[in-house]
């Protein structure tokens, strides 16, 4: 058995959110969503399951974490040590590849380049569905990163129709997504914590079930009919219902910060000049604004010009899990 594997995967912005469980140990969701895949921001992580170790050693970035900041990963790695019947402990290396410290590492890239690597190593082969299902048993954005393009996380009846599928590949759609990066404050409130707060306590939240459906449904006959406005349109106001979730908790809160909402305003006065552009943001105030190429030099240089030339990337759709060794 190859007991090394090595796997890279993309991190993917929601268009259509994932926000509340419905079975929290294994990360059911209770809606389905959609993403697509972003090429800029990556996470490499190898994994080796060596005979000698007493417990698993993860390094992250370079540095290795003490046994409670690596709990997330040892406890992903038991359930691939409960599914192989192995008993093995790992040596796990992960290296995040974003820009700057600016917040955009994601526990979506992060556990599916784990899950990919792991299950190699552990002698699992498995098909992208397969895989997906594993990745989601880490991080339920993670589900999503495994195929490249647009792609939808399916609520399922439970764990084994729950999982991700293609919706279209990366190529199919020439679009870009420009990340804004805005300076985190430390994360008041977790996603896990928030989606938790929401679904217990917004009054809104059954509503945001219902929507979230018709949401999707109109999305993929966007992305079907390469309707940008539309689809821009959808994902702007999907982000903001999510967000409302946040504003109607008990107690509230929110992830907005004010230069997220300066990037918002700024993306609505390009619309009313005829640029279309659409936003969206997830638990944290980085603001991502999609647009078509033909306007990505005017929406850029405008962002440029209010936030700084080093806060603005520029990505575009990304592809699927790799395996590097
Ligand atoms: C999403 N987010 O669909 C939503 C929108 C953030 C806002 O998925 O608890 O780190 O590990 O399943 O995947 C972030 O939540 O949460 C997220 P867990 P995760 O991308």
């Amino acid at each position: 058995m190859n007991k090394y594997a090595k796997a890279r995967a993309h991190t993917n912005i929601a268009l259509i959110k994932y926000w509340g469980k419905r079975d929290e140990r294994l990360k059911l969701p209770t809606t389905n969503s959609l993403s697509l895949t972003l090429n800029q921001f990556y996470t490499d992580t190898s994994v080796q399951f060596d005979e000698r170790l007493v417990s698993d050693q993860v390094c992250f970035n370079g540095k290795i974490l003490d046994q409670a900041a690596a709990r997330r990963i040892t406890n992903f790695l038991d359930v691939v040590r409960t599914q192989t019947g192995m008993q093995t402990k790992a040596r796990v290396q992960t290296t995040n590849n974003v820009p700057t410290a600016a917040g955009l590492a994601s526990s979506a890239s992060g556990f599916a380049a784990l899950a990919a690597a792991a299950s190699r190593a552990s002698g699992m082969r498995l098909n992208h569905r397969e895989l997906s299902r594993l990745a989601r048993r880490g991080s339920g954005s993670a589900t999503r990163s495994i195929d490249g393009g647009f792609v939808e996380w399916h609520r399922g009846i439970g764990d084994r129709t729950s999982f991700a599928t293609p919706v279209a590949p990366k190529d199919y759609w020439d679009l870009n997504v420009l990340a804004i990066l805005i300076d985190e404050q430390p994360k008041k409130i977790s996603s896990s914590k928030g989606m938790q707060l929401s679904q217990a306590t917004s009054p809104y939240y059954a509503e945001w079930e219902k929507l979230c459906k018709q949401d999707l449904k109109k999305i993929k006959i966007a992305i079907k009919t390469k309707d940008f406005e539309q689809l821009g349109r959808i994902a702007e106001e999907n982000a903001m219902r999510m967000h409302a979730l946040t504003l109607s908790a008990s107690p509230d809160f929110s992830y907005f910060a004010a230069d997220s909402l300066k990037a918002m305003r700024l993306v609505q006065q390009l619309r009313a000049n005829g640029i279309p552009c659409y936003f969206t943001m997830d638990a944290g105030p980085n603001v991502k604004v999609l647009v078509e190429p033909e306007n990505r030099a005017s929406v850029l240089s405008t962002l440029q010009a209010a936030f700084g030339n080093d806060k603005v990337v520029v990505a575009a759709p990304g592809p699927g899990v790799q395996y590097l060794k």
